[in-house]
């Protein structure tokens, strides 16, 4: 690799035909969060809060900014393979060790915008995964696997996270396509529009939450609450996603960037 790829892929980011899509949303108050079955007593996380300490005020005449606090997981954020039982022993499995090189990688992005609209509790399986792969060929080891549902394009809270009786119904994954993108492609990670990057009814499933199982269970990282991914090629961009270097942390709100050719 030579310095002058390096220096074209800043000319291109330089008005020389990259653009730069943004894949994620604003956090604030209103950010929707994760709502988990209310049977079991599973702890809560927060949602987004700021308060603000001055603005150019008698509180700091010259200066303008907030505290904030929110769960790890709150909106556009990152899923470290530590955020599960099933990648609690990895090494460099956290925020603050997983190796940068992580944070930087091709995606492919599965178009099953269609097939979510008609049905809100529609899983992927390896036969869609195969069938996306005989249009776009094979996925490519290290590649992001995005989930493009336009769920991101909800426009109420109530609409996004589609809470029923009996719980959340949301878009998720057959625990085997889960599985062949682990072992079969040796994906970098899962990424998704939804609140989280399993099914709403994915407390049900076999295994529970069967995305966060096995991805994490492969040391494999994931981003959920992403936006923008139908302004992506189903292959050709590149992802950028560091997590916040929280110590131990098992994942962070992410400002999450795609590299794209114009
Ligand atoms: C904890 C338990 C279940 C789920 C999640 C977290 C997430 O979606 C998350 O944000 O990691 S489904
Ligand atoms: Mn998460």
């Amino acid at each position: 690799m030579s310095t002058e790829t390096l220096m074209a892929l800043a000319q291109g980011l330089a008005g020389g035909g990259i653009k730069v899509v943004d894949l994620s949303t604003t956090l604030q108050p209103s950010t929707p969060t994760l709502q988990l079955p209310k049977e079991f007593g599973w702890g809560v996380s927060w949602p987004f809060h700021i308060e603000e300490i001055s603005r150019y005020d008698e509180r700091g005449p010259a200066w303008y900014w907030n505290n904030f606090k929110c769960g790890e997981h709150t909106g556009t954020h990152f899923d470290a393979p530590i955020h599960w039982v099933s990648g609690q022993n990895f090494e460099e499995h956290a925020t603050d060790t997983l190796p940068a090189e992580r944070f930087i990688a091709p995606a492919c992005v599965m178009n099953a915008a269609a097939e979510s609209a008609a049905n809100p509790d529609f899983l992927i399986s390896v036969d869609f995964i195969k069938t996306w792969e005989a249009q776009h060929g094979e996925i490519e080891a290290g590649s992001w696997l995005l989930y493009r549902t336009d769920w991101s394009k909800k426009t109420s809270n109530e609409a996004y996270l589609n809470m029923a009786e009996d719980g959340a119904h949301t878009p998720g994954w057959e625990p085997e396509a889960v599985t062949f993108l682990t072992t079969e492609r040796d994906v970098c990670g899962i990424g998704v529009e939804t609140v989280g990057t399993d099914g709403g009814q994915a407390a049900g499933q076999e295994p529970m939450f069967p995305c966060h199982n096995l991805l994490h269970g492969a040391n494999k990282c994931g981003l959920a609450g992403l936006c923008n991914l139908d302004l992506l090629p189903p292959k050709g961009a590149v992802i950028i996603a560091p997590p916040l270097k929280i110590k131990e942390g098992s994942g962070s709100p992410t400002r999450v960037l795609a590299l794209v050719a114009s």
